[in-house]
């Protein structure tokens, strides 16, 4: 990343602060979880017992991958929203037989690693890295225009966002995918609320240390004095909303300085920094049809934990 690009972002962080801590339901968006601590982090919680949607996915995806490559057809360009450093990308392009992969991701960082390990483990296959903000419609390389695509947005991802946002997400990547475009996508399922709250708050402290990462990333990065000792992980499924919410709750009334600022909070008032909605089958159905995509075909667990789904735009 170039330093124009660090001053930008680390501005854009900034105002996020401000923003969001100035508020009376104080807020930080949890796209900033992940410097490098927060995606090590993450890393360490797919692999946690209480974390099913990984495991999960990973396998529908062993076992149905080469399914969605006959449905969609052999020869598609896949094109990855966030670039995948994860085990799942592999497995998706091989089964598909894919003709390219472009990964897109804002983190140069990012997707020079995710290009070099695929590389790694697909050395023949022909990488095309995309650096671009991929909410919005963005141009391909000229090399793949034309070609028939297919969109891959593994992990549940979706979930993060609120519903209007998630619709013009998929908007956005039906653009983005040309004439005749695929979208493989995983999303989570509503069940048993204790089981999601008990992977949104695990035994060995993975997720709160997540949570409270973006605290000292706040410290680190625009000169904060939070005192992290003064926050708690809270995880708390929220039943109307279908989501679980991840909070940094004040243990005692907590005054500190960031980005210039001067902010407050009382004991046991909250920052909230996470959504993570669960659909039911029948929402990611009307969710696809908002976004304009024909759902085609899906597939579930034995235990109906996570969905993976083929649309087609
Ligand atoms: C990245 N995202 C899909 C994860 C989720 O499950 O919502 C982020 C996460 N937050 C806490 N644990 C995992």
């Amino acid at each position: 990343m170039t330093s124009s690009t660090e001053t930008l972002l680390k501005d854009d962080f900034a105002d996020a602060v401000i923003e969001g801590l100035s508020q009376r339901r104080k807020v930080i968006p949890a796209r900033y979880f992940y410097d490098r601590k927060g995606s090590e982090l993450f890393e360490a919680i797919t692999a946690l017992p209480e974390y099913y949607p990984t495991r999960t996915e990973t396998a529908l995806l062993d076992a149905h991958a080469p399914e969605i490559g006959r449905i969609a057809g052999p020869g598609k360009v896949v094109v990855e929203f966030g670039s995948g450093s994860s085990m799942k990308t592999p497995v998706f392009v091989e089964a598909v037989r894919a003709a390219a992969y472009v990964p897109i991701d804002i983190s140069a960082d990012f997707l020079r690693d995710a290009a070099a390990g695929l590389s790694r483990a697909l050395p023949d296959l022909d990488i095309l890295p995309v650096a671009a903000d991929f909410t919005k419609p963005i141009a391909l390389p000229r090399s793949v225009e034309g070609r028939s695509m297919i969109g891959f947005f593994p992990g549940s991802t979706i979930g993060n966002l609120s519903h209007a946002a998630a619709v013009d997400l998929l908007r956005a990547f039906r653009i983005t995918l040309g004439a005749d475009p695929w979208l493989a996508i995983g999303i989570d399922l509503r069940k048993n609320p204790r089981l999601i709250e008990a992977a949104y708050d695990d035994a060995a402290g993975v997720t709160a240390a997540f949570n409270l990462n973006l605290l000292a990333r706040v410290n680190r990065e625009l000169g904060g004095d939070i005192p992290l000792d003064a926050f708690e992980h809270h995880a708390v499924w929220n039943d109307d909303l279908g989501r679980i919410e991840m909070h940094l709750a004040a243990t005692r009334d907590v005054r500190f300085h960031a980005a210039g600022e001067t902010f407050f909070l009382r004991d046991g008032e909250t920052i909230h920094t996470e959504n993570s909605h669960k659909y039911m089958i029948e929402e990611t159905r009307l969710l696809a049809r908002a976004a304009g995509w024909q759902p085609i075909r899906y597939w579930t667990d034995a235990r109906d934990l996570f969905s993976l789904h083929l649309w087609r735009g």
